[in-house]
Order: structure tokens, then C-alpha cells, then sequence
């Protein structure tokens, strides 16, 4: 007996190592963190994959945005969905893979409306309900800019302020010279000229952007042919003259989709948050719509290059 039970111990410890990445809030499907540090804390803003059915090709059906938010990078605390359509905004038949940013007294909390347009959306705390100000798509194929792009998908907002105030938005996907970046007016509400385009090598989708040291760093997922990792190029220019800086992470272990990144830094650390599906996994879901959100430390070369992310385990 004693036997049996050593041995169903070590099989399901041994489950959890191979399953487990750093897991926030598994007992809900998240995916696509966009992520805000605000006021001592560090909210998460993500896709709502329980939206999602479970039937195997249902594809991807979020419509609303959920937030989770910590102060010390271990408790949780889950403030729940945040936005919704229609509820929040007429127009968008989806909301997914947010960003966030604070500015002004204000949180702007932009989405993409499926592939088919960005939208922005404006609440007075992290947590509260997020409201549309513009009733309309902030950025869409007629936006100055973003065409020509073949099989441009126009979703995987970013939404990054610089030191000296400027806003950018970076988008776009599906294509090496798919990426977008456009400017904001200081409402965070409008566009200040049309796109130009960043060329980054097998993107696909999820541009991030951060800063650091002077550098800016454009990250973003890889496509199927190049594993979906998430690779990055650094530039001293938010906008331009990029080169190609490495890998960021590959491919999570238990995960076997999309990818999608969200890079900050918090009290001094900095962190690669992104998306898995181990809890599908251990669970025998069988779609790949069921996503959850995980998080691991990122550390820095002294030239400033990243290291490749090292997944752990719980
Ligand atoms: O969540 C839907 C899509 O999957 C996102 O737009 C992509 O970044 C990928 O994660």
C-alpha cells in the first residue's frame, strides 16, 4: 500500500514539474497580457479565453477583457472583467490582447476588435469599468499608413510613452514588414500622422515595446516556420534603424500555439509575462482556446542584450 502511494506521489509531483510554468490565476483562462505598473501595483490586463467555448475549432470568440493585480509579484487579487461588448463599446464584435497606460489622472486600455481594428477605451481607475470615448475604431485599414500589407492583421495594439512624452502605437501582424507604429496626440484618444512600418524578421504578431537604458527594445511573436518564439530588436530610436538583438523566449514548454508577450519592470526586476496552455493540458481540453497566463524573471546582458528567458517551474 505504502508503495502505491509513494509511487502516485511521485507521479504527480512529477506531473506538476513537467506541466507547470509560473502560473497566475489558473482557475481562469487569460491569454495576451498587456501589462500597467501603477501606484505600487502591477496590473494585468488579458483576453478573456472564457469566452471561448470548448469545442475543438470554435477559434477565438473574446469580447471581454479581464484584469488581474499584484503588489508583490506572488498575491493575486482578480478585479475581474474590466470591458465587455457590447456593453462598453457598440462597435467591436471582439476585444482582445489589450494594452495599457496611465496618463493624466486617466488609464487608456487599447484593444484589438478581433484582426480588424484597434480600439481605445478610458476609465478613471485601473479596475473600473473601461468606457469607448471615440465610438468608433481608432485605427483601421484607412488610417494613413497601415496599407499597403498583405494579410495585414490589424490587431496586438502596444501603446508605449516615451521619456519625453510622446506616445507610440505599435501593431499589426502577420508579415516580416507588417508592423505598424503611429503616433498618438496627448488625449491618448486620436493619431498624429500616418503609420510608418518596422520590418522584423518572421513577425507575426504581439509587438511589444520597452525601454531601457536608453535602448528601445521592439519584441514580438515569430511565425509557425520560426517556432513561434518571441525575438526581439533594439534600436535608439523608438521608430527606426532597428537590428535584430536575439531571442527573448522560446516557445513555452506547454504550449503548443500563439504567443504572446508582455515585458515590464517592477521595484528594480523586470519580468516576461506571457501566455500557455498547461492548465488545458493537465485539464484534457481538447481546443487550443483555453489559454492561461504565466510569468517568469527576465535578466539583461552589461551590453544590454537580453538573456534568453529560463522557464521554471511552480
Ligand atoms: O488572442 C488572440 C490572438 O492570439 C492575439 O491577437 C494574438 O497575439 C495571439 O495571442
Amino acid at each position: 500500500f505504502s508503495f502505491t502511494i509513494c509511487l502516485l506521489t511521485l507521479l504527480i509531483c512529477s506531473a506538476k514539474l513537467i506541466y507547470a510554468d509560473q502560473v497566475i490565476v489558473g482557475y481562469r483562462h487569460l491569454a495576451d497580457p498587456g501589462t500597467l505598473v501603477y501606484n505600487g501595483r502591477v496590473y494585468l490586463y488579458a483576453s478573456n479565453d472564457d469566452d471561448n467555448t470548448m469545442e475543438k475549432n470554435s477559434g477565438y470568440k473574446m469580447k471581454s477583457i479581464v484584469c488581474v493585480s499584484s503588489s508583490d509579484m506572488k498575491n493575486w487579487t482578480d478585479h475581474g472583467v474590466v470591458f465587455e461588448a457590447p456593453r462598453d463599446v457598440d462597435w467591436a464584435g471582439r476585444t482582445w490582447a489589450p494594452a495599457a497606460v496611465a496618463r493624466d489622472g486617466k488609464i487608456f486600455l487599447y484593444f484589438g476588435n478581433g484582426g480588424n481594428g484597434i480600439g481605445v477605451a478610458t476609465s478613471s481607475s485601473p479596475t473600473a469599468p473601461f468606457k469607448d470615448p471615440i465610438g468608433k475604431k481608432l485605427v483601421e485599414t484607412q488610417t494613413p499608413g497601415v496599407l499597403p500589407a498583405p494579410n495585414m492583421w490589424l490587431f496586438d495594439p502596444m501603446t508605449f510613452v516615451d521619456d519625453d512624452g510622446q506616445a507610440y502605437m505599435y501593431f499589426g501582424g502577420n508579415g516580416d514588414n507588417n508592423v505598424r507604429v503611429i503616433k498618438l496626440n496627448r488625449d491618448m484618444i486620436s493619431v498624429d500622422g500616418p503609420a510608418t512600418s518596422i520590418t522584423a524578421p518572421a513577425f507575426f504578431e504581439a509587438s511589444w515595446m520597452h525601454k531601457r537604458n536608453g535602448i528601445y527594445y521592439f519584441s514580438y511573436s515569430t511565425n509557425p516556420r520560426a517556432q513561434m518564439r518571441i525575438d526581439y530588436m533594439m534600436s535608439k530610436s523608438p521608430t527606426t534603424g532597428f537590428t535584430y538583438g536575439g531571442v527573448v523566449a522560446a516557445q513555452p514548454p506547454n504550449n503548443n500555439n500563439n504567443n504572446h508577450q508582455g515585458i515590464f519592470e517592477f521595484n528594480g526586476k523586470w519580468y516576461h509575462t506571457y501566455h500557455n496552455r498547461v492548465i488545458a493540458y493537465q485539464s484534457k481540453i481538447p481546443t487550443e482556446f483555453k489559454r492561461n497566463l504565466a510569468i517568469e524573471n527576465l535578466e539583461y546582458n552589461a551590453d544590454g542584450t537580453i538573456q534568453q528567458v529560463a522557464y521554471t517551474a511552480d
